[in-house]
């Protein structure tokens, strides 16, 4: 079972400014954690993290037969098409991830364009929901393999 982690743009800056929204961990530290949860889940993890709207959208394509997709668009989520239409192209079962309850700050940041196009998202539980979604995903695939079988 193979799901991509995909992260936009100033993600990477993650633990070094505002805390208080977005919480103390790094993105590495987020990966590590996420490794080790996948290792025990049996699932392969691939991290891609860009600052550029068409690279999000060309590893989204890239991965197109992957099991899985969970995705921090950053501030693309709340402008981008292209990503949206992506996410639609592959068809393959994405999570959207924010650190932060986007539904409880400002209101540009209550509208997601990607919302429509995911499987579900996780909003406002900091690191914990990346591992959340990994958690639904892996529970997700292994459900409808057990349905193929
Ligand atoms: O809550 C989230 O995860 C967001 O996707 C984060 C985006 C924001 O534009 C979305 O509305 C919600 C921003 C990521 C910026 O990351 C920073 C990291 C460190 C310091 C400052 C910003």
């Amino acid at each position: 079972m193979r799901i991509l982690v995909l992260n936009g743009p100033n993600l990477n800056l993650l633990g070094r400014r505002q805390p208080e929204v977005y919480g103390r961990e790094t993105l590495a530290d987020i990966e590590l954690l996420m490794r080790n949860h996948a290792d025990a889940l049996h699932v392969e993890l691939k991290f891609v993290q860009s600052n550029h709207e068409g690279d999000l959208v060309d590893a989204i394509q890239e991965h197109l037969d992957w099991d899985g997709m969970i995705i921090n668009a950053g501030a693309y989520t709340h402008t981008s098409l292209a990503i949206a239409d992506a996410i639609t192209s592959v068809q393959v079962p994405t999570v959207e991830v924010h650190l932060s309850n986007i539904y409880a700050r400002e209101r540009i940041r209550h509208r997601s364009l990607l919302a429509p196009v995911v499987w579900g998202q996780v909003s406002g539980l900091g690191y914990r929901g990346y591992l959340a979604a990994l958690d639904a995903l892996q529970r997700r695939l292994t459900d409808e393999a057990a349905g193929a079988g």
